[in-house]
């Protein structure tokens, strides 16, 4: 039995896939045959406050550090994801001169979109490498995990913050409290918070397992997020569903009564509720469904080996490590697997050791099937790969060609 990061109350588990290495620890050649490590990868239900987590957790330092594997600016699809997010931003709630700091801002990829002699424009970013990118940009970057402490610090040389961002970031930080603290310290009385995360409401939906790794601490929901943020005086004031990462929710949160709740937030719990997202029993159907998943899968890739067919691996993705991992799928049926990211290019993948190699390969090698590991961009690698012959397999919400 594990009990809740936030509150102590008991967690139910919903869904174990197993025990998995870390989803972004790709190995290089040498390190091969060394003990790997792996954990018990499960997220499970708090019974009092409905939070969804991890049931095991990992010390943020052995996942984002000198030598972070994903670096943000790999797809055109969140490129103008954040775009438009940064035109809303500047058009809605800032004005010339106001602070906006993004809270781990890896490439840049947001925070290029401010223009910086116009905006005081801080980044908070803890691994390393992909903030040295965002300073070659002309970002101004603080390597630390953002807590209190470096919210005081930016308060201190910048004032106060109107706008704090974090897209597919807060999910990751293990200690809340410190974040909230960090924001109810830095925000101005009519700034605004806002994140995005995957919904939980859609991970469950879309059969998603593979949002479930060691980096993605929350599955995040309106109403137990809500309670969250009541105990530091924050209140979410609207919400708006995206759909990047195969279904996010972006909540903008203020000090209490600052703005007025708009109704797409009780429409969301509403969803919630009927949809039974707070509910262990819901959650255990889902965890049903996903064992199922697995099954489908393994079935159709034995399937088409059976035939002769050659398949590899599409995008190199933390995803993808868990899909590996928990089906049991190694380099017998997946040759290897093609990245864009120069940096994952030569490694091997954690857990079942699939060699990562460059697109390149494809323009001599002609396997027949792709097995698509980064399905939250098949609409932007179906255009690019359009001509090309390939053929797809996804794998949610159960396995199928695409
Ligand atoms: O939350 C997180 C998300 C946003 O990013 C992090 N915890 C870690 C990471 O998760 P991921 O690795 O599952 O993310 P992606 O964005 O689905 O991974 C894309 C990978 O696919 C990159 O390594 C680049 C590669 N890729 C490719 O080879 N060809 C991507 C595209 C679009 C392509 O055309
Ligand atoms: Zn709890």
């Amino acid at each position: 039995m594990k009990n809740c990061i936030l509150c102590d109350g008991e967690v139910g588990e919903f869904v174990y896939l197993g025990q998995q290495p870390i989803a972004n620890a790709f190995l290089k050649k040498e390190d091969l045959g060394k003990n790997e490590f792996m954990f018990h990868l499960g997220a499970g239900i708090c019974k009092e406050c409905k939070m969804s987590q991890l049931v095991e957790t990992i010390p943020k330092e052995r996942l984002f550090n000198e030598n972070y594997a994903y670096f943000s600016s790999v797809s055109q699809t969140m490129e103008k994801h954040f775009k438009k997010f940064s035109d809303e931003l500047i058009s809605t709630y800032l004005k010339a001169g106001d602070l906006v700091v993004e809270v781990g801002s890896n490439d840049g990829i947001m925070l290029k979109n401010f223009d910086t002699n116009k905006f005081k424009v801080v980044g908070v970013e803890p691994a390393l490498n992909v903030a040295e990118v965002s300073r070659k940009k002309g970002l101004e970057v603080i390597s630390e995990f953002f807590d209190e402490k470096v919210a005081n610090r930016i308060l201190q040389e910048k004032g106060k913050a109107k706008v704090i961002y974090a897209a597919n970031v807060i999910n990751h930080i293990e200690p809340l409290p410190e974040l909230a603290k960090g924001v109810v310290a830095l925000l101005d009385g009519k700034g605004i918070f806002v994140f995005e995360d995957p919904y939980l409401v859609d991970i469950v939906e879309n059969n998603a397992y593979d949002q479930i790794y060691d980096e993605h601490v929350w599955f995040f929901s309106v109403k137990p997020l809500s309670i969250f943020l009541e105990k530091y005086g924050l209140e979410i004031f609207d919400v708006k569903h995206q759909p990047t990462q195969g279904g996010s929710m972006r909540y903008y949160i203020c000090k209490k009564g600052s703005y007025p709740i708009n109704n797409r937030v009780s429409e969301a719990l509403e969803n919630e509720s009927i949809k039974g997202t707070y509910s262990f029993e819901s959650l255990k159907k889902f965890g049903k469904e996903v064992e199922k998943s697995k099954v489908m899968l393994v079935k159709k890739l034995t399937e088409l080996k059976s035939e002769g067919k050659r398949i590899f691996g599409y995008g190199a993705s933390a995803k993808g490590t868990v899909v590996l991992n928990y089906c049991g799928i190694g380099s017998d049926i997946i040759e290897y697997i093609t990245d864009t990211t120069p940096t994952k290019q030569g490694l091997y993948n954690p857990g079942k050791h699939i060699p990562i190699v460059s697109p390149k390969i494809l323009k001599e090698d002609a396997p027949d099937y792709a097995l698509l590991l980064v399905w939250n961009y098949a609409e932007e690698i179906k255009e690019k790969e359009k001509g090309s012959g390939l053929k797809f397999i996804v794998h949610i919400p159960y396995a199928k060609e695409l």
